[in-house]
C-alpha cells in the first residue's frame, strides 16, 4: 500500500449526524461531501484508507425530537437512521460502514473510555444547581433550555452552543433561561456532575494545534479564540433517561454527555466494521498506531468539539491517535440564509437526491463549498452547473466522441498513428494535471480539484474542435482514426479523476468504454490504456438538461 508522508493508513470520519430529523444540504456541503471525495480520492490513489460514520442517537437532540414527535426515542432514532442512511446511499456516499451509536458496541467503547479516565483518577466530582423544571419533573440538560447567549446576546441560545457566535455554553450560563418544551422557567436544584479537567489539558493542546501547519486558518482561529478565553473543565454527565449509563454503582439514572460519547463512535463503529469482515482485532491498527493518519470532517459549528474536547480526551486517555487534520467547513446557505432543519428552512436530502441525478447535486455543491467562507445554495445554480458545466462541457465532450466513434469506426478503439503536436500537447500535459489535482485533494482543496479537473475537459474541447474530426474523416480515415483513440484515451481519464465528485457518471463511462476497473487507479489516469479495436459499448446521455420549471418548483 502507498504511504501518505509518514502514515501507513488513513482513517476518514464525517461528523455523526443526529438522528433527529432528515439531513438537508447545509450537512452534506459540511462534511459528507468533502469527507466522500477525500476517501474516493484516497483509494484511488492507492492508500490504506477506511471511511467511518453513523447516526449519532443520544443525548437531549434526539429525546427533545421524540417528545416533539410524540413517539419513542426508539421510533425517532428508527425513522431518521434509516431514512437518512438510504439517502447517503443514493447520493453515492462510500462509507466503508455507516453505523449508530444506539449499537451494544457503542455503549461498552463509551462506558469502557469514561471508566479509564475515572480509574485513573482524572474526572472529578462536583455539586452543583442545574437548571429542574417542577411542570415536567426533570433536569433540563443542554438543549432543553433556550435563553440568551451571555456572550454575544443572541435570544435563542441553547444550553449547549450558540449558534450565532459558536460560542460552548453549559445551560446555568444562560441569561433569562427557560425550557424549550413547555415554556417554563426553571428553578435550580443540586446534582452530582462528573468533570473532565479540560483546563488542564489547554497547554497540551495549544502547543498540538501549534505544530500543525497545514490545517485551515478558520479551524486554527478558532481554535486559538477559545485558548484565549481560556478552555473551562466540562461536566460529562447528564440527568437524562436517553444515553450510554455512567457505568459507575449509584449513579443509575444519569447518563454519559453526548459530546464525550459520540465521538468515541468513531472508535465503537470502526470496531464494528472489522468485526463484521471477521477481523475483531483490526481496528487497533487504525486507532492505536501512530503512523494512521485521523482526518475528521465536520462544519464548523462542532469545530471545538473535534479539534479541543476529543483530542483533549483522547490525550487523557493515552492508547489513541489523535487527528492529522480536522479540515473544517463553513457553512452553505440557502438563498441567503441558514439552512436549519428545526426552522424548516432546509433542502432535505432525501427530497432532491432522487429528482435529480445525484452527480449533479454533488457537482453544484462541491463547486460551491463553503471551504473557507459561507456560501449560499440557490436552485438555479444547480440548474446552470448542470447545464452549463456538467452537460454542455463534459457530457458534450464523452457524447460525441462515442458518437463519431459509432458512426466512423464501428465503436471500436480506432487504431492511434504516429501524434502530432497538437496530440502530444493534450496527452502530454496529462501528467502535470494528474499531479495538481492530486495535490488538491491531498491538501483538502476540493473547488480547486473539481475546477482542475473541468479545464481539462475544457481543453479536450477545444482539442476536439481543434483538430475537426468531422472534416478529416473526409480526407485522411487514419488521421482522423488518432484523434478519435486520443479523445476516447482522455474519457478513461475523465472517468478516474472524477469519480471522487461524480462517481455515478464514472461508472457510466467505465461502462461505455466497457472496461472494467484493471486501469480504475490515479497512477493510471495520465496514461492511455485502451487498446485499438477494443471494442465500445453505445454512447448514452450523462446529463439531461434540467428545465426552468423543474427549478420553479
Ligand atoms: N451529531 C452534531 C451534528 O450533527 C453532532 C456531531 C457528532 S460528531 C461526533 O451537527
Ligand atoms: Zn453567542
Amino acid at each position: 500500500m502507498k504511504k501518505s508522508g509518514k502514515y501507513n493508513r488513513i482513517l476518514v470520519t464525517a461528523a455523526l449526524p443526529y438522528t433527529n430529523g432528515y439531513t438537508h444540504l447545509g450537512h452534506v456541503a459540511g462534511s459528507f461531501l468533502p469527507a466522500d471525495m477525500y476517501a474516493r480520492y484516497c483509494r484511488l490513489a492507492g492508500y490504506d484508507i477506511i471511511f467511518i460514520c453513523g447516526s449519532d442517537e443520544y443525548g437531549t437532540p434526539i429525546a427533545l425530537a421524540a417528545i416533539k414527535e410524540g413517539v419513542s426515542t426508539k421510533e425517532i432514532i428508527d425513522k431518521y437512521h434509516y431514512a437518512n442512511k438510504k439517502a447517503y446511499e443514493e447520493l453515492g456516499l462510500s462509507f466503508d460502514i455507516f453505523s449508530r451509536t444506539s449499537n451494544e458496541t457503542h455503549a461498552e467503547t463509551a462506558q469502557e473510555f469514561f471508566l479509564n479516565l475515572y480509574n485513573k483518577k482524572l474526572l472529578y466530582q462536583k455539586t452543583e444547581k442545574q437548571l429542574y423544571s417542577e411542570k415536567e419533573n426533570r433536569f433540563l440538560a443542554d438543549r432543553f433550555v433556550v435563553g440568551t447567549c451571555p456572550i454575544c446576546g443572541f435570544e435563542e441560545a441553547t444550553g449547549d452552543e450558540c449558534e450565532n457566535c459558536g460560542s460552548a455554553l453549559s445551560p446555568n450560563q444562560l441569561i433569562n433561561p427557560k425550557s424549550k418544551l413547555t415554556g417554563d422557567t426553571p428553578v435550580i436544584k443540586d446534582t452530582v456532575s462528573y468533570y473532565f479537567p479540560l483546563k488542564d489539558y489547554q497547554a497540551k493542546l495549544e502547543k498540538w494545534i501549534d505544530s500543525k501547519t497545514d490545517w485551515k486558518p478558520n479551524v486554527v482561529n478558532y481554535c486559538k479564540g477559545w485558548f484565549k478565553t481560556g478552555l473551562q473543565d466540562r461536566s460529562i454527565t447528564r440527568e437524562l433517561e436517553w444515553g450510554v449509563p455512567v457505568p459507575i454503582k449509584g449513579e443509575e439514572g444519569k447518563v454519559i454527555y453526548i459530546w464525550f460519547e459520540a465521538p468515541i463512535g468513531y472508535i465503537s463503529m470502526t470496531k464494528e466494521l472489522f468485526a463484521q469482515k471477521g477481523e475483531p482485532e483490526k481496528w487497533k491498527e487504525y486507532w492505536q498506531s501512530k503512523d494512521t493518519k485521523l482526518v475528521n470532517f465536520l462544519g464548523k459549528d462542532n469545530i471545538i468539539f473535534h479539534a479541543i474536547f476529543f483530542p483533549a480526551m483522547l490525550m487523557a486517555h493515552g492508547d489513541f491517535v489523535l487527528a492529522d487534520n480536522v479540515p473544517a467547513n463553513e457553512f452553505m446557505n440557502l438563498e441567503g440564509s441558514k439552512q436549519s432543519k428545526s426552522k424548516g428552512h432546509a433542502i432535505l436530502l432525501k427530497d432532491v437526491v432522487n429528482k435529480f441525478n445525484p452527480d449533479s447535486i454533488r457537482y453544484a455543491i462541491a463547486s460551491n463549498m463553503p471551504e473557507n467562507k459561507d456560501t449560499d445554495f440557490y436552485w438555479v445554480d444547480l440548474q446552470a452547473k448542470n447545464n452549463n458545466e456538467l452537460s454542455a462541457i463534459l457530457g458534450n465532450f464523452v457524447n460525441r466522441t462515442f458518437v463519431f466513434c459509432e458512426k466512423y469506426f464501428e465503436g471500436r478503439v480506432p487504431e492511434s498513428g504516429t501524434f502530432a503536436e497538437i496530440d502530444s500537447n493534450i496527452i502530454n500535459s496529462l501528467k502535470s494535471y494528474v499531479e495538481r489535482i492530486a495535490s488538491y485533494y491531498e491538501n483538502y482543496k476540493f473547488k480547486d480539484a473539481l475546477g482542475e479537473t473541468m479545464n481539462l475537459v475544457r481543453d479536450a474541447n477545444k482539442y476536439f474542435n481543434d483538430t475537426e474530426p468531422w472534416k478529416v474523416i473526409k480526407e485522411d480515415k487514419a488521421r482522423c482514426g488518432t484523434v478519435i483513440n486520443v479523445c476516447l484515451q482522455l474519457c478513461h481519464t475523465f472517468a478516474i479523476l472524477f469519480d471522487p465528485v461524480l462517481p455515478f457518471t464514472s461508472i457510466k463511462i467505465l461502462n461505455m468504454l466497457n472496461t472494467g476497473k484493471e486501469n480504475f487507479s490515479w497512477d493510471k489516469a495520465a496514461e492511455l490504456t485502451l487498446n485499438n479495436g477494443h471494442k465500445l459499448n453505445s454512447p448514452e446521455i450523462l446529463f439531461r438538461k434540467i428545465e426552468d420549471s423543474e427549478i420553479e418548483k
